[in-house]
């Protein structure tokens, strides 16, 4: 790389050499970027020992770039230069890297819990076939109403996923403190924080959810109810704390709830909103999905999927091999390899997923042109919320009829909460989940949560923020945020709440400026070129600029507010208060009683559970 000749070791000033390192920097960057990119897609649609290899060699190259690149940009002072754009980018540079060794051991411990969840199978129904995540148990998840099938695999999808990673998770958790540590944070938590460059933000994250929580009390309570009916054969396994057993929700996590859409319905007998048999009916298959969104995002006059896109993806889940199957997009950093790599289903839930991930896509192929490390959302939220903002119109009765999956779109008001309620348990469900995931893992790089704690806190905050609680007991021997794909990954998880609530202020402006007029949720931006325009030119920022500048050039306003969201489903929320007056809204904050019993490792659990026949012969 370029090192440049500094005398009598002065840090320089001089803005046109650190333009030029930064040109350089930027040339390097895109092919060793590309490179490590590369192995890592290899291996994540390969799982194999030689991919897995590959890909950790290819890793220690580019952290050795990296760290490289960190000791040439030092010798620049550009905090103290007036380019704003230069002090940007140095400052994304600007990351020490930990010994080789360290790196190493951080790739394995990665690897190996992302391959015990991406490879993890529950088997024992009786049947003699194994069952995966996707499709089978998410499947599971979406049909079936037995309780105790749905507790078994339940408990059997965490037995076969966080319950065989916990100490390697805690090893990893070291690591990346050690790595954040060695750049001036408090720990890892505080490095993922600092990306949203907001002065308090878990106070911005708390402010919004204070807006949203309203409206996920009133679902709750409603949904709550019908569950009741529905299993009222189990009705002693409803905690009388007011909390929801996690396993009746349509989902492994109890994240999203638009699969039990059937048993709380406003309406049942107007129109259905789900497109699910359409979908097969008319022989839908992945790639007429991929192509149903790319028609949507060329209608707004952005760019069709260049040719590699198509040639690359893997869009359907491979017979042959092991793969990690959660959905992602994946951007190659030379400007026109980009992929998608994702399992699809024929579902309405798969057309969301799918409109999800093309909005990364458009994302990297907006900002392909900016520097490398300006090549990301203005903040991560930003990037997820793209494909949701596009999926917002595509769902909308009126869009489905255009597009032949609905047969007609009646605009009276039972249809129309039959919408709504759709709508909510597909986006107002996720909030909580959304905003829990980081505050257990802010608390666990921060230490306060040690390992002899890790479930326990885990249960303390899906308890409390969402009111949902374990179907079968639980202990420090379960590690149930590790049967959560982006903890094994590791990535971050507060950009989806922060999505949740970005994609309707964004829905909101755009829809103004295709001249929509009337209630938001009906808005369509489809074939609108202005709002197409004006989305491009703030994608096109990638993250040069902060985020506040970002939307304020989509919005007009710098501050995220959830005001939008709530004037979406407006309508729903007055039904949902007239059918839940006189019914108790809340549940309590700490999890049922005899949801989680002490007995810190496996080790005592199991020399208890050896001793209880003696103790029980004993007491005879
Ligand atoms: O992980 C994803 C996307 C890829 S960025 C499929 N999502 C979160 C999840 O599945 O838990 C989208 C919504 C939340
Ligand atoms: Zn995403």
């Amino acid at each position: 790389m370029l090192i440049l000749g500094i005398v009598g070791g002065e840090k320089s000033l001089d803005e046109g050499a650190a333009t030029l390192w930064l040109n350089e920097y930027n040339h390097l960057a895109s092919s060793v970027y590309n490179e490590r990119v590369q192995a890592s897609w290899n291996y994540y649609t390969n799982l194999t020992d030689h991919n897995q290899h590959l890909m950790v060699k290819a890793e220690l190259v580019f952290s050795r770039f990296e760290q490289e690149a960190y000791r040439n940009a030092s010798i620049f002072d550009w905090k103290k230069m007036n380019n704003e754009t230069i002090k940007r980018l140095m400052k994304t540079i600007s990351y020490m890297r930990l010994p080789e060794e360290e790196v190493k051991q951080t790739e394995n411990l990665r690897n190996r819990i992302t391959q015990v969840y991406s490879t993890a199978e529950v088997c024992g129904d009786g049947t003699d076939r194994c069952l995966l995540l996707e499709p089978d148990l998410q499947n599971k998840f979406a049909e079936s109403k037995d309780w105790d099938e749905l507790s078994r695999l339940w408990k059997g999808w965490r037995d076969e996923t966080g319950r065989k990673m916990k100490s390697d998770y805690e090893a990893f958790v070291k690591l990346q403190n050690k790595a954040a540590k060695l750049n001036g944070f408090d720990d890892n938590g505080h490095r993922w924080r600092a990306k949203y460059e907001t002065e308090d933000f878990p106070q911005l994250c708390e402010k919004l959810w204070n807006q949203v929580s309203p409206l996920y009390v009133q679902l709750h309570a409603y949904v709550k109810r019908q569950l009741k009916k529905t299993y009222a054969d189990n009705i002693d396994g409803f905690p009388d704390g007011g909390h929801i057993p996690a396993h009746l929700l349509g989902n492994m996590w109890g994240q999203t709830w638009d699969n039990i859409f059937d048993l709380v319905v406003p309406f049942p007998d107007k129109q259905t909103v789900d497109v699910t048999s359409a979908l097969q009916q008319q022989k839908y298959n992945a790639t007429a999905i991929f192509r149903l969104s790319e028609d949507f995002f060329e209608s707004l006059g952005l760019d069709p999927m260049p040719e590699a896109f198509w040639e690359h993806s893997m869009i359907t889940r491979p017979t042959d091999r092991e793969v990690v199957c959660h959905a992602s997009a994946w951007d190659f950093y030379n400007q026109n390899d980009f992929r998608i790599k994702m399992c699809t289903e024929v579902t309405q839930e798969s057309l969301l997923t799918v409109h999800h991930e093309m909005g990364h896509v458009h994302y990297f192929i907006m900002y392909k042109d900016q520097p490398v490390m300006f090549r990301r959302g203005a903040n991560s939220g930003f990037h997820e919320a793209l494909g949701d903002l596009i999926s917002m119109s595509v769902v909308t009765p009126k869009h489905l009829q255009l597009i032949g999956l609905l047969e007609e779109s009646p605009e009276d008001n039972e249809t129309e909460l039959n919408f709504l309620m759709k709508r909510a348990l597909e986006r107002l469900s996720f909030l909580p989940f959304g905003y829990l995931i980081d505050q257990w893992r802010w608390s666990v790089f921060s230490g306060e949560t040690d390992i002899d704690s890790y479930n326990r806190k885990w249960w303390e905050l899906r308890c409390k923020y969402q009111g949902i609680s374990p179907p079968v007991s639980r202990s420090e021997s379960d590690f149930d945020p590790g049967a959560k794909f982006h903890i094994p990954n590791n990535t971050p998880y507060i950009r989806y709440f922060i999505s949740s609530v970005l994609q309707y202020q964004f829905q909101r402006e755009l829809c103004n400026i295709s001249g929509h007029t009337g209630p938001l949720h009906r808005c369509d931006i489809y074939g609108s070129k202005e709002a197409g325009t004006k989305l491009r030119n703030m994608l096109m920022l990638g993250q040069s600029k902060p985020w506040p500048d970002a939307l304020e050039q989509l919005t007009g306003q710098r501050e995220m507010d959830a005001t939008a969201i709530i004037d979406y489903f407006r309508p729903l929320m007055e039904w949902l208060k007239e059918q839940n007056a006189g019914h108790d809204l809340s549940w309590e904050e700490e999890c049922p009683h005899g949801s989680f019993t002490s007995g810190s490792n496996s080790l005592i659990s199991t020399m208890f559970s050896l001793l209880l026949p003696v103790i029980y012969i004993v007491l005879l």
